[in-house]
């Protein structure tokens, strides 16, 4: 019965009774808050979690599948060969639960992998595409119970519905990448808090490597990743009543060797002027909206920054090639 699993809040318990439109009002307001201040300060900013409506879910689908985009493959490569010796550390858990979710595609084969698994508790911001992807994994599973909750994993503070019980948490893709530091830190903390005592943590993270394979990936010859960028200025014209010419703006992917990062940014093609709500913003050619961040690290920073927020590497597993991670963590 898939039919029934229609997502929850994450951020609080109260707003699970709260109906479908007024959690949408509640993520529309945030997006034109994010918004509005975003392109007011300098430099422009708005943040990547608002990437993802249902369209911008789906462009990240399609990103996925490019041959230039590496870390789906890879990630998917090294959950098949290490999925057994990761259940021997972490079988006993008795739910899952993964953050940003998105397709749940590789998920399956972790819960293969692992024995005695009850609860699903896949989290994500983008609420259709949880829906869909929650029945999907339901069917897949039958045995399994699957709880989808709708909502900013910066935020959540409560997993409702939760049995007790070992959890593992899974944070795949790696969008940890796309937090810095600190976020990324404060996150591992709350997963902490929200996984308990004795929870593991299995954590997707991209390596640092030569730019011949990072820029492709973030800049692919077919546009899909440039329309998965430009989808942030659709998404502020169909929510916020926007007037974004998307074909006056380019996708533009660069490396930042000091940050250790991907960065992009959305660059105006030309001076124009763009009006947002009742708002009106002026952009001089070559100005830039900075609309995401992809951190890379070596197994040792990335080891490091767990550390910091009280994890405990217990294993990492990488590649041939060294281009992807895969971390298990455990609370002290
Ligand atoms: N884990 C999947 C999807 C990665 S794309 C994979 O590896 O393929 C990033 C996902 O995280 C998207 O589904 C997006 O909607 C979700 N996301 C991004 N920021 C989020 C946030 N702050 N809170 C909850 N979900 C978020
Ligand atoms: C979801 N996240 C890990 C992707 C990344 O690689 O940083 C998002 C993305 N942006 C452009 N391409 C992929």
């Amino acid at each position: 019965m898939a039919s029934d699993i229609s997502p929850s809040v994450a951020e609080s318990p109260k707003a699970a009774s709260a109906p479908k439109s007024a959690r949408r009002e509640a993520e529309t307001a945030a997006f034109a808050d994010a918004v509005l201040s975003g392109l007011a300060r300098r430099p422009r900013s708005i943040p990547s979690r608002f990437l993802y409506d249902a369209v911008g879910s789906a462009l990240f689908e399609d990103i996925t599948r490019l041959e230039a985009y590496y870390p789906t493959r890879v990630e998917t490569a090294l959950l098949d060969r290490f999925g057994a010796e990761i259940a021997q550390h972490v079988n006993g858990a008795d739910s899952l639960v993964e953050f940003g979710s998105g397709s749940s595609r590789k998920t399956s084969l972790l819960i293969e992998a692992l024995d005695g698994l009850e609860t699903y508790i896949p989290i994500d911001v983008s609420e259709e595409f949880l829906a869909e992807a929650a029945e999907r994994l339901a069917d897949k599973h039958p045995g399994l119970a699957v709880k989808p909750l709708v909502g900013d994993f910066m935020q959540a503070r409560t997993l409702l519905d939760a049995p007790r019980g070992q959890k593992l948490g899974f944070f795949s893709g790696s969008t940890i990448g796309n937090l810095s530091h600190d976020e990324a830190k404060a996150f591992l903390v709350n997963a902490a808090h929200l996984l308990g005592p004795g929870g593991a943590f299995l954590i997707g993270v991209d390596l640092k490597k030569s730019l011949d394979i990072l820029l492709p990936a973030y800049d692919d010859d077919e546009g899909v990743t440039a329309a998965f960028s430009l989808n942030m200025l659709a998404r502020v014209n169909r929510e916020l009543d926007g007037n974004f010419d998307t074909t006056r703006f380019a996708h533009q992917a660069l490396y930042n060797e000091r940050e250790g990062r991907i960065e992009i940014y959305l660059e105006s093609l030309a001076a124009q002027k763009v009006q947002v709500l009742d708002r009106t913003f002026v952009f001089a050619e070559g100005e830039r909206i900075h609309t995401e961040n992809s951190h890379k690290y070596s197994v040792p920073e990335f080891q490091a920054l767990a550390s910091a927020a009280r994890w405990q590497p217990v294993e990492a597993w990488t590649d041939d090639e060294d281009l992807f991670s895969l971390h298990l963590l455990r609370l002290a």
